[in-house]
């Protein structure tokens, strides 16, 4: 269990103490932040910031001294969101200063996701992945996508406010058989479930496998709205796309 005199960044170490007020979730991220290298604590400071400059030049700085770009990814960028989640939850922050902190996220993304997506092998599988109707939230289900690319399966990304009839004309279109959605509002997780009911109706379930994922949703729910599968993070995102896709061990 690590201290908060265990972080080298001030600011870091300043925000923990001045928002993050339940104990368990203040161990948890002075864990995840002790665990990272300084300059990706900084990078982090940085994102929380909303300084989408700096983390566009910390990004490419910590690639080019050689760092793996998902430890960039992981202990940089999504340590940094962590606490935006944790202040913008209790209304320490607003919107305005998360889109800031979402566009410095993007930024440094954006030197991440080449690397992650250049395997340069013949496609695994196909995977249509969107977030669901009435949902704008993207940065995970983005990240999930890179992943994907990563892993060698090739993705089309329908975006934000995906409607049932989006997904089904993808499916179709690209003749895919496994539909990713992303969910990260209460009020449109069941949106997943009305998604998967028009492919009923349509005449097409059998014929797609669904992965379901997002900070709200759990196994139970993916289960009860009748999801394939549910995944917690991007790894795990592509280990359940491999096993819905038959590239990877039996799926559940
Ligand atoms: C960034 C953010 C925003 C940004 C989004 C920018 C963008 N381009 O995405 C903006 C400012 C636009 C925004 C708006 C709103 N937001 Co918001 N937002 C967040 C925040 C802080 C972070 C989300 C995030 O990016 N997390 C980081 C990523 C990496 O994590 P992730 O999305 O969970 O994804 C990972 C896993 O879940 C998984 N995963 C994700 N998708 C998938 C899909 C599959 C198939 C699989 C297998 C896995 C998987 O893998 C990902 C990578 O590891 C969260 C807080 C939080 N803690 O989640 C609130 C939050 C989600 N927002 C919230 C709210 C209320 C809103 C607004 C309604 C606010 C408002 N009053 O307007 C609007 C809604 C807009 C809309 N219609 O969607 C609430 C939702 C509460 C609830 N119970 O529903 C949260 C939880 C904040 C809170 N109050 O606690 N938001």
């Amino acid at each position: 269990m690590a201290e908060l005199s265990d972080i080298q960044n001030e600011f870091v170490r300043n925000e923990i103490t001045e928002y993050i007020e339940r104990d368990e979730e203040k161990q948890e991220i002075i864990d995840l932040y002790a665990s990272a290298r300084p300059s990706l604590q900084d990078m982090a400071a940085a994102l929380i910031d909303g300084n989408n400059t700096s983390v566009d030049e910390m990004t490419r700085a910590a690639l080019d001294a050689g760092l793996e770009a998902t430890e960039v990814m992981d202990n940089g960028l999504i340590t940094g969101m962590a606490i935006v989640g944790i202040k913008f939850r209790e209304n320490f922050i607003f919107v305005p200063e998360v889109l800031a902190c979402a566009r410095a996220m993007k930024a440094g993304m954006a030197h991440i996701e080449p690397i992650l997506s250049a395997s340069g092998i013949k496609p695994i599988g196909k995977i249509i992945m969107g977030t669901v109707k009435g949902d704008l939230h993207d940065i995970g289900k983005n990240l999930c996508i890179m992943m994907l690319r990563g892993a060698g399966f090739e993705v089309i990304d329908l975006g934000v406010d995906t409607s049932p009839d989006e997904f089904i004309d993808a499916v179709e279109e690209h003749e895919a058989n496994v539909v990713g959605m992303s969910a990260l509002l209460t009020t449109t997780m069941p949106n997943m479930g009305k998604t998967i009911e028009a492919f009923i109706d349509a005449d097409l379930r059998d014929d797609v496998q669904f992965m379901v994922g997002g900070a709200p949703v759990t196994p139970q729910f993916a289960e009860d709205m009748g999801a394939d599968a549910y995944g917690e993070n991007a790894v795990e995102c592509v280990d359940v796309a491999k096993n819905l896709s038959g590239t990877g061990a039996k799926a559940r």
